[in-house]
Order: structure tokens, then C-alpha cells, then sequence
């Protein structure tokens, strides 16, 4: 059933109401961090190691101290006393992982380029940045270690005291019976066994991070105003380690500009502000520059992936090995070892595989940034494993890649469809998503075209990649995140408050950051009691306010927080019923609500409309016997299952074979995350997403040199696309509504992200497969494909599929 079928359905949901929250945001009004004015607030900046690895032998604040407008210089000494606990990391994938202390400011040494070696205080930001340079370290440098292989082999070990740089290693070995992975390598009609490196990437938000602390005059309370996707995370991690009672710690995210995961982290500049504030009794700020933001905010990915696949005689899946090295950085940060794992069971696609299964994972200290959540955190690395490997078995088969697809596909009639990894997917219709997708791009056209225009001598190739996917995201049930052993439920809590005038306020604890919240929560609310959506105000993003919540991340704030809003909203309407029942005089099972009213069944005028049981619900002057007043509902939803969006898209480059330059001709992008609440929104979510994997494939790339020396740090050397470099979209949808909850629906923030580097690389090897090339590097700059296409020139003369 989709949305508009179902007939307690208002016509809200589903339709393109233009974004509520973005008039603020376009005129300038939304007040950021680093807008609010908080009269006499000290002004923090933070000296960062210019050492990737080094002891620290001495620090003179001396001179920093005496600077006009200085108020206070501290090192990690100084503050040892300030700290209940070390950072946080909430996420310990197996008993026995290796994890260094890692506290907000270093003591003894620092492990990156970016750790935090003394603080100032001062009256501007200014003077803060001016002292910081007055300070002298004495370091004792140390090599560095940037790249992961020379990581694993512990020539150089990061944190000495733990004697190795591999942290953990997981493992996922699912078989029918022992030996059914090597049996199926054995026995297999091809096989393929792929390397493939996840560079790391810089998330880039618009907004860098900025953080205010403000204690209260008296009792010790504080509030902590931070650029974050997760207020309510934050202040049980804060509260501790800095060592504040929970209960007299708020935290508020206001206008947020931008997270794609690297604000879903518990960060030293929070902490420290905290602490600071704490300690001098006066609100203490920071505002992180751009180029402080390459370093001191997380990263992601970061992964060598090698990937294997076995095939009987008929092109079918028979088994699935993956080795991964995952690069933690420096230090764990809030979910850091957890990231590859949020990716282990992705990595055999949406394809029927039986239970032949086996993914192992090494998390390895470097002497870089630390990596953690960065949009699909862990799934778009699998995605662009799987994905990229079909391809390569498909040519062992001779097959063409979407073809090969849906011989191995999951069918439609197998789901509720119970995965190898012991998971099931809700629903899916792979072979529909991947219909649409070959119709708007016209797969066979564009096959016709390869064939006359890829031709010896051509120095224009035409490129065709076809990418499929399945996220799993909701991030829920907390029963099995236990199972994962990470540290936080996958609940969430909304309160829907009919006022005496009927205007409605909902509390969630979602926590928007560009996803449009106020907007989708405003619908499900109107749908649900037949108002008008402005008259809804949506709460969020403040602990004061809404005390309970799990944050937005991982696609989860519509599968379980909008979800529960609308059953937030079905209590409210049970509750009413009550109160029609009594004011009407009439049997309850007899009541129905339509388009906002209680009417009786069958009986037309004789009806009671919301707003007038609101009131009454306020007045409290005739309700039913043991009924509470107020017209007001609470629920928190922990959900049975993930839900499992999916899709494919497709991605037609032209290759100049002289210039290494790859020109996207087409870019299609079908969805399927069932229901949708609003279209509009959806479609800027697949958008900002394809664009985030585009960039991958094509443009970005953290770069460190060998001492651990990040090279990209501004945004002239780090290729965050403009505008310009972005083709157009085609935005294709399916809808498969999700049977895991009432609404249908399945999460989108991460989709596009998932879908498109694989697309994009699939493209670019296609176009050069005639000449030998099997595969090239992320990001696929024209130096890169230029001198993979002379490589393979001077390794190969052979010519693959019909293409020369
Ligand atoms: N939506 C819908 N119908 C659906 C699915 C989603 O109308 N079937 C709408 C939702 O109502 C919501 C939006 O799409 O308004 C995204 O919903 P959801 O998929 O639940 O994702 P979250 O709100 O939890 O957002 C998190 C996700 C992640 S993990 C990253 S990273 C990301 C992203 O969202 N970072 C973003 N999108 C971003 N968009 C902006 N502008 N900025 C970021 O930092």
C-alpha cells in the first residue's frame, strides 16, 4: 500500500510543501554558534602540533601570558584535574580492542598534525590566534606513519604503550557448514579477487565547527551551544568527562550548517570550553577556521579493501570474502572503530548469496587525523567494494553488468528476504529500480553508441556504470546495536502537545541540521489530525526542550523519530476519541476521525472538531471520568527491524583518453525509500548526496605526505566540486513501502552517497576497458586516468568486450 492509498490519509504526506525552515536560512536570520553575542565571553584558540608524531618535552606560555588581552594559557598539565574520564569512544567492536587514552588536550606527545598542544584565553579571537604563536614547545619528533600498510607492520607504532598500531580485528564468517567459503573458491566457474582503496575525504561542512560555553551565575549549571548533529549524545558523553552533572548540563545545537556525519562526535573544543567555563566562572567560546577544520575535524573513510567473489557456471554468487584495513587515525573518536562494521554486512550488495560469507577487518592507528562517521559511514565503502568487483566478474562471464546484476539480484517475491548475516531486508524491488534506471538513461541506446564510438583510435570513450545498492539505516533496534556492542540505544522520542487554541507543537529529538525536520515533521503531524502544517511548530536540537532523544545520523530521523510522530499523534487522536465519546454522548467504537473531526459513523453533522476537544481537554471541565486534561502524547519508538532503502543509479562519462579528463554526460539516480513524505526533500537529499559520492570519484582526496603533512588543507587544494562541476541529476523513484512501520517509509540522507562512486567508477573503467584498463584510482583526476591508460597501454595488449 502506498501513502496515498491508505484512507485515514489527509493528502499531506506525499506532497511538495516547500521547506518551512529555510526563510531564516536565506535571508540570513538563523542565528549560528558563532552568531550568538555573549557579552563577556573569552575567546578560545587552540595551538595544534605542526608534528605528526612527537614527544613534547618542554612548553613556555610565558610570553603568550603576557600578551595584552590574554587572560589565561593552559597546557594538558594544567588541565589534568579537569577531566572525570578520557574522550569518549562509544563504540568497542570487540572485547579485547586496543584503545589510547586520548584526552581533549596532549600531556606527554602528540600522534597528528592538528592535536591540540596548549590553549589561550583571551578577549578576541584575535588576540587568542596572535598569543597562540607566542608559545613555545620544545618537541622531540618521532616518524610518522600515513600510510596503512606500513601501519600494519608496526615499523612505527603510534601509541607505544598499546606495543601494536592494529587495534582490533572483527570478523563475520557465516557458513551453512565449515569450509563453505573455500569450497565455493574451489569449486567456482570465475572468480575475481579486487584491491581497492577508500582515500580519505574531508567532510567539508559548510559551517566549521563553533562552540559557546556559558555557565550560570550560580549552582554550577552550564549550557554548551556547539555546531552538532547530536545534543542529546553530547551531554551525557560531556557530562562524563568533564565531569558535570547531567542534570545541570544543556546542551543546544542551533542553526547547523551542515554536518554529513563529522558533527556526530564528541569533540576536545567541547569539552574544553565546558571545562573552562566551569573553571573561570565566565563564558568561554571557539570558532574553528577552515583550514583548522581539515585537521581537528574528523575524516572519513580511509579503507584498503580486498574484495573476492566466487560464480558457478551460470553467473551466480556463490561466496563473498573481504579483507579490510580501516584507517582509525590518531585516536578513536565517538564511533571511529565501529565505521567498517557498519559496512560488514553490505558487502554482498542486494544479491541472493547463500551462507557463504566472510569479512574480516583490521583497525590500524596512524599518525593522522582521527577518521569516523562521514555520510554512509561504512556503507558506501561496501557498496563501492561490491559494486565495483560485479563488474569485474560480470567481464569474467562475459556478461553485460546489468544483466549480470539481475541474474544475482534478491527477488521481489523473496522479501521479507532473510540475509546471510542472519538481517532482514524489509522489502525491495531491485529489478523495477534498476528498469527505471535503464529506461531513463536508455541502456541499450547508449551500448549502440559505445560500440561505433569506442573504436580503435578514438580518443573520446564513452563510459556506461551501473551501480545498485541496499543501505541498511534507521540504526536500529537497540537490541541489535547491543549486539554490536555499541554503547547507545537506536530508539527515539517525540511529544505531540495539542495547545488550547489548537495549534500543535511537536518536541522531537531528531536534531536537523539541513534535512528539513521542521518541514517532514510538520506534515506527518497535519496528515495525521487534518490541520494545516504551519500551524505545527516543530522543537528540537535543545536538551532543556526536548530532554530525550538519539540525534540525526545514519539515515534514522524519519524511519524512527518521524515515525514516531505520526504514533505520537495516533495517541493524541485515541485520546480525543475519549473526550468526543463523552461530549457527544456517543459509544466510542462508533466515532471516526476524518479530515480533523470526530463524526458518528453514518450520522453527517453530528460531528466535534479537534480544535473545540482542545480546549476542553485545557478547560478540564468535563472530561471523563479518570481522564487526564491536556491533549498531549509521548512516545518513544524502538524499531523491530532497520529499514532497508535501496536503488540503482547510472552514470554516462566521456573519457578524453589524451587528456585524462572525465566528462559526466548523464547521471540518473532511482531511490527507492518507500514512502515518501516529501518529494521535494527526498529529491534535494539524493541531490547533495550524489554529489558527495561524485566528489569522491572525481575531485576529493585527503592528501598526506610521508611525514603526515596534510597537503589539502584549503579549499584550493582540496576539490570540494562548485555548481559548475556538477552534471545534471535525473531523479528517478520506485516506492516499496518499508512493513516495518506504520508510515511505510525508509531513510534517504544517505542514499545518493552510496549509489554514486561506484557509478562513477564503473563509468570511467568501462570507457577504458578497451584499452586494458581495469581499474583507476579515487579521485579519478585526469592525471590519474592518463596514467592509467598509459600503464595499461605498455602492460596489455589485449582488448575486452567488444569495445577496442
Ligand atoms: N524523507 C522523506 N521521505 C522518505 C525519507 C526521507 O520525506 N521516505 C525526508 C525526511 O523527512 C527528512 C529527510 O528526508 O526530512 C532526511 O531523512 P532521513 O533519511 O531520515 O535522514 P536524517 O534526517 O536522519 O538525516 C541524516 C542524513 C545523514 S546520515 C547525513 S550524513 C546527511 C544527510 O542526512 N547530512 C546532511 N543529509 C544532509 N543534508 C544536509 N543538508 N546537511 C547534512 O549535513
Amino acid at each position: 500500500m502506498t501513502i496515498t492509498d491508505d484512507p485515514t490519509t489527509t493528502g499531506v504526506i506525499g506532497t511538495r510543501l516547500l521547506r518551512k525552515e529555510d526563510p531564516v536560512l536565506l535571508t540570513g536570520e538563523a542565528v549560528f554558534a558563532n552568531d550568538m553575542k555573549v557579552p563577556g565571553a573569552l575567546h578560545m584558540a587552540v595551538l595544534r602540533s605542526p608534528y605528526a608524531n612527537a614527544g613534547l618535552v618542554s612548553i613556555d606560555t610565558s610570553a603568550a601570558a603576557a600578551m595584552p588581552g590574554v587572560r589565561a594559557v593552559y597546557t594538558g598539565a594544567d588541565l589534568a584535574d579537569e577531566w572525570a574520564g578520557p574522550m569518549p569512544c562509544a563504540w568497542a567492536v570487540t572485547e579485547d580492542m586496543l584503545a589510547p587514552d586520548h584526552f581533549p588536550i596532549a600531556t606527554d606527545a602528540v600522534h597528528y598534525v592538528g592535536d591540540g598542544v596548549a590553549v589561550v584565553l583571551a578577549d578576541s579571537d584575535a588576540i587568542a590566534h596572535d598569543a597562540i604563536e607566542a608559545i613555545d614547545v620544545e618537541y622531540d619528533p618521532r616518524d610518522a606513519v600515513t600510510d596503512l600498510e606500513d601501519a600494519l607492520s608496526d615499523r612505527v607504532i603510534v601509541h607505544p604503550e598499546l606495543g601494536t598500531n592494529s587495534a582490533y580485528t572483527w570478523n563475520l564468517l557465516v557458513e551453512e557448514e565449515e569450509g563453505d567459503v573455500q569450497r565455493a573458491f574451489d569449486d567456482a566457474a570465475y572468480s575475481v579477487s579486487e584491491r581497492y582503496v577508500q582515500q580519505r575525504l574531508i567532510p567539508m561542512a559548510m559551517e566549521p565547527r563553533a562552540v559557546v560555553a556559558i555557565p550560570q551565575p550560580f549552582g554550577g549549571d552550564l549550557t554548551l551551544y556547539t555546531s552538532t548533529q547530536i545534543p542529546h549524545v553530547l551531554k551525557v558523553m560531556a557530562s562524563l568527562t568533564v565531569g558535570i552533572p547531567e542534570h545541570q548540563l544543556r546542551v543546544v545545537a542551533p542553526a547547523v550548517g551542515g554536518g554529513f556525519g563529522a558533527k556526530l562526535d564528541v569533540y576536545a573544543e567541547e569539552l574544553l570550553c565546558l571545562a573552562l567555563a566551569r573553571k573561570l566562572g565566565q563564558p568561554v567560546r571557539w570558532n574553528e577556521t577552515r583550514s583548522e577544520n581539515t585537521v581537528a575535524s574528523i575524516q572519513g573513510r580511509g579503507q584498503i579493501q580486498h574484495i573476492e567473489l566466487a560464480a558457478d557456471s551460470s553467473g551466480r554468487l556463490t561466496a563473498v570474502r573481504v579483507r579490510l584495513t580501516a584507517d582509525m587515525g590518531a585516536y578513536f573518536q565517538l564511533i571511529t572503530p565501529g565505521i567498517p562494521i557498519l559496512g560488514a554486512f553490505l558487502y554482498a550488495g542486494v544479491y541472493d548469496l547463500p551462507k557463504a560469507y566472510d569479512f574480516s577487518c583490521t583497525g590500524v592507528f596512524t599518525t593522522m587525523t582521527p577518521t569516523d562517521a562521514y555520510r554512509g559511514a561504512g556503507r558506501p565503502e561496501a557498496t563501492y567494494a561490491i559494486e565495483r568487483a560485479m563488474n569485474a566478474l560480470a567481464a569474467e562471464v562475459g556478461v553485460d553488468p546489468l544483466e549480470f546484476r539481475r541474474r544475482n539480484f534478491i527477488r521481489k517475491d523473496q522479501f521479507p528476504y532473510e540475509a546471510f548475516s542472519g538481517l532482514t531486508y524489509d522489502s525491495g524491488d531491485h529489478d523495477a529500480a534498476a528498469t527505471i534506471a535503464a529506461d531513463l538513461i536508455d541502456y541499450p541506446a547508449v551500448r549502440a553508441q559505445q560500440a561505433t564510438q569506442n573504436v580503435a583510435g578514438s580518443t573520446k570513450r564513452l563510459g556506461l556504470g551501473v551501480s545498485t545498492y541496499f543501505e541498511m539505516c534507521g540504526l536500529a533496534p537497540s537490541r541489535v546495536l547491543a549486539s554490536l556492542n555499541y554503547s547507545a540505544g537506536g530508539w527515539e522520542a517525540a511529544t505531540v502537545r495539542i495547545l488550547p487554541t489548537a495549534k500543535v507543537q511537536v518536541v522531537t529529538g531528531t536534531s536537523p541540521h539541513g534535512q528539513g525536520h521542521e518541514t517532514a515533521w510538520s506534515m506527518i503531524v497535519a496528515d495525521k489530525l487534518g490541520i494545516d502544517p504551519a500551524d505545527v511548530d516543530v522543537l528540537h536540537s535543545d536538551t532543556a526542550i526536548a530532554p530525550l532523544g538519539m540525534d540525526t545520523y545514519g539515515s534514522r530521523s524519519l524511519p524512527v523519530g518521524g515515525v514516531a510522530v505520526g504514533m505520537a499523534c495516533d495517541k493524541v487522536i485515541d485520546k480525543a476519541k475519549h473526550i468526543a465519546a463523552h461530549q457527544m454522548e456517543a459509544n466510542i467504537d462508533d466515532l471516526e476521525f476524518v479530515g480533523g473531526s470526530f463524526r458518528v459513523a453514518g450520522s453527517p453533522g453530528n460531528e466535534m472538531p479537534l480544535a473545540a476537544i482542545a480546549f476542553e481537554a485545557f478547560t478540564a471541565h468535563n472530561l471523563p471520568d479518570g481522564l487526564e486534561p491536556n491533549l498531549e502524547a509521548q512516545v518513544t519508538y524502538d524499531p523491530p527491524n532497520f529499514s532497508w532503502p535501496f536503488g540503482t543509479h547510472m552514470c554516462l562519462v566521456e573519457v578524453d583518453t589524451e587528456t585524462g579528463e572525465v566528462d559526466v554526460l548523464k547521471y540518473i539516480a532511482v531511490d527507492d525509500c518507500g514512502n515518501q513524505v516529501n518529494p521535494n526533500i527526498v529529491e534535494g537529499q539524493v541531490h547533495g548526496g550524489v554529489v558527495q559520492g561524485l566528489a569522491q570519484a572525481l575531485y576529493e582526496g585527503a592528501d598526506y605526505d610521508s611525514d603526515g603533512n596534510l597537503r589539502t588543507s584549503t579549499l584550493a587544494d582540496y576539490l570540494v566540486p562548485a555548481a559548475s562541476d556538477v552534471p545534471q541529476i535525473t531523479i528517478g523513484h520506485s516506492v516499496t513501502p518499508s512493513p516495518t512501520n506504520p508510515l511505510g517509509v525508509k531513510g534517504v540522507g544517505e542514499a545518493g552517497t552510496i549509489g554514486s562512486a561506484p557509478a562513477v567508477m564503473n563509468a570511467i573503467v568501462d570507457a577504458l576497458s578497451g584499452l586494458g584498463v581495469r581499474d583507476v584510482a579515487m579521485p579519478a583526476s585526469p592525471n590519474t586516468v592518463w596514467n592509467a591508460i598509459r600503464s595499461a597501454s605498455s602492460t596489455s595488449t589485449s582488448s575486452h568486450g567488444g569495445n577496442q
